[in-house]
């Protein structure tokens, strides 16, 4: 079934209600629209996707700001059964090259004012629009201009829906292909464990280029036929003055450390509130228990990942317990094996394996990259580690490889290094994340070189502007001499992490 007609199925009472309402701000006009109007609008730009050219199954690549219409654009893919591609607002034109090119994609939908910097990038799609804000840029015209496409395409369960770009360990992004399955079973599965209630009110803070924002928290809405506050973006004012009206609240970590360093905020500002879920990267059980202290409220935190959607979450009406990541939701199969592939004891950190329909079919033409992260038996290999206590529960120790979560965005250190590797002067570089305040972790770079340190900043400085979007962009260079290695030649990545672990103050 078509995801879309799940979403108008259950919307079918309430099309006259607030679906995303846009309060004030400076970065986008307010805006409020209906259930009945978001679909509307999705058939309109379904229509001028079409019109385009744009065929069952072909890739719509955007990289679009926050507003209604590019909720729309989402929903306007699953209605013409087109597989929609977002992209972080961040990624330089470089970067969006790649990701054209290795989806096959046949429209680009980009933010007015980007062409000129994309059009060499977009010499790879048929087709390229522009979306902005209060309907503006050449898509909405061009909807106005045809017939909206007022069908849902039939698509099967297992037919693709989306697709979601996750950087890959050899610094190279891949394609986490989604089904229109995956995504049906996770979003139910998420609207019943966090009890969703008629009056329930979203305020939505996260990008709506990521499963967080996208998924997991515009999908719970949607099933709920709930209205959702829709924030173009994180400021700590906007976000206490709409809590107030909001019954749920979904965050990364680096919000609630955000929130919590404003003294004024309290309990009085989430008097409304009924939860506030955490997850994409992990909290402290510091920042857990200053909440707690704080508002009453003890963050519901909750562990996933763009391949599989929400695996397990803390329970909504049992013990939310700081520093773990909850059961598995309803559906999710999830085991923790030793290195030698057996079952981990209680209590023993091993691999975490998940299986069920919210787990994606695989990496976008990359058959062997998929077949490398399965079992036999149809388990997925999500490269944490973990352990579950004798009650089943899961605590996260970390990732196998050495990914970064820096606010809640994953970073590759070997995409960096292969960056700052090309920039004359460096001999070689070993990029790590270090405990940061505000981010979780902050993306520093160890470069050895025998060059001017001040000209090489400059210089490496530029190489990541041009190739890498900026929460990517270490935000410290170390200079050395040479990089620390082990008996074997591997780079001491432990030892640089520990020597400056208090390069960012204490966190
Ligand atoms: C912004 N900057 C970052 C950054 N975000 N640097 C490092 N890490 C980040 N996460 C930098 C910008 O480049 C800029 O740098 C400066 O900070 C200010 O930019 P901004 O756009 O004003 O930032 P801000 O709005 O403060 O953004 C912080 C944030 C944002 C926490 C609100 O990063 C965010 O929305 N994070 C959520 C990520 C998310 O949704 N993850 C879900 C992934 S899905 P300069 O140098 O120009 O000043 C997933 C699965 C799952 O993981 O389980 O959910
Ligand atoms: P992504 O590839 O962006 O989907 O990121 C998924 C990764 O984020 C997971 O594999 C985890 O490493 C991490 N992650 C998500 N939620 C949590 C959490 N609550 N605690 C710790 N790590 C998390």
């Amino acid at each position: 079934m078509n995801l879309l007609q799940l979403f108008i199925d259950r919307a079918a009472d309430h099309l006259d209600q607030p679906c995303l309402t846009v309060p004030a701000s400076s970065a986008v006009p307010a805006e409020q629209i209906t259930f009945g109007q978001l679909f509307d609008r999705s058939a309109q730009l379904s229509g001028a996707l079409v019109a385009g050219g744009a065929a069952v199954g072909d890739r719509v690549v955007a990289q679009v700001d926050k507003f209604p219409d590019a909720f729309a654009l989402y929903l306007a893919c699953l209605r013409a059964g087109l597989v929609y591609v977002p992209l972080n607002t961040a990624y330089t034109p470089s970067e969006v090259a790649f990701f054209l090119t290795d989806a096959g994609a046949h429209t680009l939908v980009c933010r007015p004012g980007t062409e000129d910097s994309l059009a060499d990038a977009a010499a790879a799609v048929a087709v390229v629009h522009t979306l902005g804000a209060a309907h503006s840029g050449s898509l909405p015209r061009r909807a106005a201009e045809v017939d909206p496409f007022v069908g849902v395409t039939d698509r099967s369960d297992d037919d693709l829906a989306c697709m979601l770009y996750t950087s890959g360990t050899t610094g190279r992004s891949k394609g986490a292909m989604l089904t229109h399955r995956n995504l049906a079973a996770n979003g139910q599965a998420l609207h019943q464990v966090w009890a969703f209630e008629p009056a329930d009110v979203l305020l939505h803070i996260l990008p709506i280029f990521h499963v967080h924002g996208l998924f997991v928290a515009l999908h719970c809405a949607l099933l709920n036929a709930s209205e959702v506050i829709f924030l173009p973006g994180f400021d700590v004012p906007t976000v206490r003055r709409e809590l107030l009206r909001s019954t749920v609240m979904m965050g990364v970590p680096t919000h609630y450390t955000r929130l919590l360093d404003d003294p004024a905020f309290g309990a009085a500002d989430c008097a409304n509130v009924r939860l506030f879920t955490s997850g994409s990267a992990p909290m402290t059980e510091q920042v857990f228990n200053q909440f707690t202290e704080r508002t009453g409220h003890r963050i519901c935190e909750r562990y996933g990942m763009t391949e599989t959607g929400i695996l397990t979450s803390n329970p909504y009406d049992g013990e939310r317990v700081a520093g773990t990541v909850g059961y598995p939701l309803p559906g999710v199969e999830l085991k923790v094996l030793t290195e030698d592939g057996t079952p981990a004891a209680v209590g023993e950190n091993g691999m975490v394996w998940v299986r069920g329909e919210h787990v994606g079919p695989g990496y976008w033409q990359l058959p062997e990259k998929t077949a490398e992260e399965r079992s036999d038996d149809g388990f997925f290999r999500t490269g944490d580690v973990g352990c579950l206590d004798s009650t089943g529960r899961l605590t996260l120790a970390g990732r196998a490889g050495d990914m970064i979560i820096s606010g809640g965005y994953n970073v590759y250190p070997k995409e960096i290094e292969l960056v700052l590797d090309e920039t004359p002067g460096v001999v070689e570089s070993a990029v790590v994340g270090l405990p940061h305040p505000d981010f979780g972790e902050g993306v520093v770079a160890f470069v050895a070189t025998d060059h001017d340190d001040t000209a090489l900043t400059a210089a490496l400085e530029a190489a990541c502007s041009e190739h890498l979007a900026r929460f990517k962009h270490p935000k410290h260079y170390f200079f050395v001499d040479a990089l620390p290695r082990n008996a074997m030649g591997k780079v001491q990545k432990a030892q640089l992490r520990a020597e400056h672990a208090g390069h960012f103050g204490p966190s």
